[in-house]
C-alpha cells in the first residue's frame, strides 16, 4: 500500500491550546505525524511519496470562498492587529445573534470557527494545504486503479465544515478527496468515519448530497467533542436524506460493540452501491487515548481494517485524531495490515 506523505505537516506547529482554561501545548502536534511516518517505513507497508501539487478546483467545491479567504490571510491579519499569542476566537454567532461577516479579525475568527481550542498560527495555511495535496494525491492513486493508499494527512480534517475551523482542523481532507473521486467519474462515494469524535465537517459538506455516504461511529455527543452533532437522527436532507448515519456509542465501548454497530453501517454501505471508500481514520478509539472513552486495543484495529477490506472496494485511508502518540503509529500500521490481510 502506497502512503503519501508531506514534510510541510510541520509548518502546522501551534504552541497554544486552549483545554481545561488553560492555554497548553496541543495535542496533535507534528510528533504525530513523524511516529506514523516512522512506523510504516519500519513496517515495510510500501513506498512512501510526496504528494503533487493540487490547484484549489476541488477544495472550492467543499469549501466556502470567503472561508478560505479567511484562512488564507487570518494569521496575517491577527498580527497586524498587533496582538500577542495564537489567533484564538473567543465570541460566536450564537442563537438569534447575526450570522453575518464581520470586517474585525475577532469578528471573523469567531464566525469561522466553531470550536475555542483550535489556534491559527503562522504556517497553518500552508501546512493545511500540504494536507489536502497529501489527499488528493491518494485520491489519484484509487484512479489510478490501487486497491488502497494511505494519506497520511496533518493537520487532520474531518471537523472542518464547508466555513467552519476548528478540533484541529481546517481543510476537510477525507470530503476533498472524495470529492475528487466524484468529479473524476465515481458515481457513488462513502466515507467511513472511525475517528473517536463525530466528523461534524463531514457530514455538512454532504448532508444535502445523495451520491455521497457518510457514516460515522463515535463517542455520544452527549458525552463529547464536538457536542453539538452527531445523534442518530441526523441522517441527511434533501436529496441527500438516508445518505447519512451516525453511530454514537457510550463510554467504555469495546470491540465487541464498536464491531456490533460497524457491522450494521457497513450493510448501509452495501446497499448504497459505492464504488469507492474513503476512511476517515482516526486512532483515538484506542484504550490509551487522553481525548477518547473507548478501548480498543491494538490488535483491534487490526480487526478494523479487515473489516473495511471485506467491502471489496478501493480504500483511501485518511489520517484524523489519535492523541495516544506513542502507540499512534503502531496503531496505524496494525490498521492497514489489517485491511491487507496480514
Ligand atoms: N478537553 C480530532 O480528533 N476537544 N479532533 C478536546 C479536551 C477537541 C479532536 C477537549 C477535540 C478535537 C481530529
Ligand atoms: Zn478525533
Amino acid at each position: 500500500m502506497r502512503t503519501l506523505y508531506s514534510e510541510r505537516h510541520a509548518l502546522r506547529d501551534a504552541r497554544t491550546e486552549l483545554n481545561g482554561g488553560v492555554l497548553q501545548a496541543p495535542f496533535e502536534c507534528p510528533r504525530r505525524a513523524e511516529i506514523v511516518l516512522g512506523a510504516v517505513r519500519a513496517a515495510g507497508l510500501g513506498p512512501i511519496e510526496p504528494p503533487r501539487a493540487f490547484a484549489l478546483e476541488t477544495v472550492r467545491r467543499v469549501h466556502d470562498d470567503a472561508y478560505l479567504a479567511f484562512l488564507e490571510t487570518a494569521w496575517h491579519r491577527w498580527r497586524e492587529a498587533g496582538f500577542e499569542g495564537e489567533a484564538i476566537a473567543q465570541v460566536f454567532p450564537a442563537r438569534r445573534m447575526t450570522q453575518r461577516l464581520p470586517r474585525d479579525i475577532e469578528g471573523a475568527l469567531g464566525y469561522f470557527a466553531l470550536a475555542a481550542e483550535t489556534a491559527i498560527t503562522e504556517g497553518t495555511w500552508e501546512a493545511a494545504l500540504a494536507a489536502k495535496d497529501v489527499a488528493l494525491t491518494g485520491a489519484e492513486c484509487l484512479l489510478a486503479g490501487e486497491a488502497a493508499a494511505f494519506a497520511l494527512c496533518r493537520p487532520p480534517g474531518h471537523h472542518a465544515a464547508r466555513d467552519l475551523f476548528g478540533g484541529y482542523c481546517f481543510l476537510n481532507n477525507a470530503a476533498i478527496a472524495a470529492e475528487r473521486l466524484r468529479e473524476r467519474g465515481l458515481e457513488r462515494v462513502a466515507v467511513l468515519d472511525v475517528d473517536f469524535h463525530h466528523g461534524n465537517g463531514t457530514q455538512d459538506i454532504f448532508y444535502e448530497r445523495p451520491d455521497v455516504l457518510f457514516v460515522s461511529w463515535h463517542g455520544d455527543p452527549d458525552d463529547t467533542f464536538p457536542h453539538f452533532s452527531g445523534w442518530v437522527d441526523e441522517r441527511g436532507s434533501g436529496a441527500g436524506d438516508g445518505a447519512t448515519h451516525n453511530y454514537p456509542l457510550p463510554q467504555g465501548t469495546d470491540w465487541q460493540r464498536y464491531a456490533a454497530a460497524l457491522d450494521d453501517g457497513l450493510g448501509h454501505v452495501r446497499r448504497f452501491g459505492a464504488e469507492a471508500v474513503v476512511v476517515s481514520l482516526g486512532l483515538d478509539t484506542f484504550e490509551g487515548d487522553p481525548l477518547g472513552f473507548f478501548t480498543l486495543g491494538t490488535d483491534d484495529f487490526g480487526r478494523l481494517g479487515a473489516e473495511l477490506a471485506g467491502l471489496g472496494l478501493p480504500t483511501l485511508y485518511v489520517l484524523e485524531g489519535g492523541y495516544a502518540v506513542d502507540a499512534l503509529g503502531t496503531n496505524v500500521v496494525a490498521t492497514l495490515e489489517g485491511h491487507l490481510g496480514g
